[in-house]
């Protein structure tokens, strides 16, 4: 079989950017949550499960940071972790407190958020597999697969726009996370995209990256269908037994 030439650096880009299509955007719990349809218990599990999703990005990027040897690249790098743990030189908020506020906001108690009363182990199981696959692959693979975020502007930005609206009884507080990240994750993109265009260089690689960016859609849909499984369709885990949260704690 010929070997086929690589993508040109603009259609590789395009065929990046053409994976949007299966951004969790457009899950149907998002659709609904966007579009006001959502009861405050519905709102509560999701920003309870995505917490969980929020307290692991940063252990990844530690874990990617641990992986690289490239000075010029933490360095850019570990700005990621500040945003989120908060950076101990200024006093904006970190992401993980600007989520637990959110968390707050929506009428959640923050021992309940950290003690993981509400999560999910399909939801918990996805991130693992997140995690998993940041810490065995190279840090250049990692960073393809944070590449989702191409696309997360327009879910903070959908919102930011429409639960003002939709959500009067949440404390606008709480939207902070959501403005924090338009600019964060447009500066997180541009260096992640930098690193995945200069390194998978031949077809196969190419392929390679829209596959983990791929496995990143899937880790971000499954997410939302626990969560639309949990608290859409009612169906808990052990709910056929039990009324009660049960799941396994910590382990990650
Ligand atoms: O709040 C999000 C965030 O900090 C990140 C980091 C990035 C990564 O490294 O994988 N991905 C990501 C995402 C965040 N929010 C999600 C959302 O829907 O609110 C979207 C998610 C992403 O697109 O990967």
């Amino acid at each position: 079989m010929t070997k086929q030439a690589p993508w040109s650096r603009d259609e590789f880009e395009a065929k990046l950017r053409a994976k949007g299509e299966y951004y969790h955007i457009y899950h149907p719990f998002h659709v609904a949550m966007n579009k006001g349809e959502c009861s405050q218990e519905q709102i509560q599990g999701w920003v309870a499960n995505r917490l969980f999703y929020q307290l692991a990005i940063p252990v990844k990027d530690a874990g990617i940071m641990a992986n690289c040897w490239d000075l010029q690249t933490r360095r850019k790098w570990i700005q990621r972790i500040l945003d989120h743990d908060g950076d101990p030189e200024d006093t904006t908020l970190g992401g993980i407190e600007a989520w637990l506020r959110l968390g707050e906001a929506v009428g959640l108690h923050r021992e309940d958020m950290l003690n993981e009363r509400f999560l999910l182990p399909g939801v918990k199981f996805a991130v693992g597999a997140y995690i998993n696959f940041t810490r065995k692959a190279s840090w250049e693979e990692a960073a393809c697969s944070s590449l989702t975020e191409m696309f997360a502007p327009e879910i903070h930005q959908s919102r930011l726009d429409t639960w003002p609206t939709h959500y009067k009884w949440i404390d606008p507080e709480g939207f902070s996370y959501f403005q924090m990240r338009l600019n964060q994750a447009r500066r997180d993109v541009q260096h992640g995209l930098e690193i995945t265009l200069d390194h998978f260089e031949t077809r196969k690689q190419q392929e390679r990256a829209l596959n983990i960016l791929q496995f990143k859609l899937d880790v971000l849909w499954s997410m939302a269908d626990s969560i639309s499984l949990a608290y859409e369709f009612n169906r808990k885990p052990f709910g056929a037994v039990t009324d009660e949260n049960i799941s396994h704690k910590g382990f990650m």
